[in-house]
């Protein structure tokens, strides 16, 4: 009986660590770096946050906002969701053709450029994601 008591609440207090651990693992999300890389100025600034799990670059980038010195602006379009305008300051231009591009590099190295904006990208674990200035 004692045997069978001790078991039950082993077990209940192994429920309870991997309950809080899965909810820290929900609310923290997982660490994401983001590459800021002006290719015209050959600049680079690396930020790390955290991303929910399967969320859109566009809630890394707005935590980035809240807590570092990160800025962005984006224009909404019915059809594709948010455009990435500027990043810390730097608009792209219609006049001049320049624009920030969406990158992002897997664990391997390989570099892809998705075709969705950072309103509806999903990274994958490991992915670091590129905001690429750049001429068009
Ligand atoms: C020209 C063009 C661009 C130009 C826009 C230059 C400019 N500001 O004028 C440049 C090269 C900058 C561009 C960039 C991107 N584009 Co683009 N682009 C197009 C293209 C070929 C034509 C758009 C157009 O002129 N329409 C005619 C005008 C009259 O209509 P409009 O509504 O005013 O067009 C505007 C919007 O389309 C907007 N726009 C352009 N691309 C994108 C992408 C997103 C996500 C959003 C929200 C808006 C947007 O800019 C246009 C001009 O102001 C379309 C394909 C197509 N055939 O429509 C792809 C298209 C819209 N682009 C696409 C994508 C994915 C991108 C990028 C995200 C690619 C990347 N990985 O970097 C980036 C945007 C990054 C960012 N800054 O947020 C996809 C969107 C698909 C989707 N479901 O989200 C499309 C449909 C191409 C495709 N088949 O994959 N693009």
């Amino acid at each position: 009986m004692i045997v069978t008591m001790t078991s039950l609440l082993t077990t209940a207090q192994l429920l309870l660590v991997s309950v809080t651990l899965f909810h820290g693992a929900l609310s923290q999300g997982s660490p994401i770096d983001l590459i800021v890389f002006n290719s015209l100025e050959n600049t680079n600034i690396t930020y790390s946050t955290t991303i929910a799990d399967r969320g859109i670059v566009l809630g890394a980038m707005r935590r980035l906002q809240d807590a570092h010195s990160f800025k962005f602006n984006t224009t909404e379009y019915p059809d594709y969701g948010y455009f990435l305008v500027s990043v810390n300051g730097l608009p792209g231009s219609q006049k001049d053709r320049t624009s920030w591009e969406l990158l992002s590099e897997s664990k391997n190295g390989t570099i892809i450029r998705p075709d969705v904006g950072v309103g509806c990208y999903i990274p994958k674990p490991g992915e670091r994601i590129i905001l690429k200035f750049t001429k068009y």
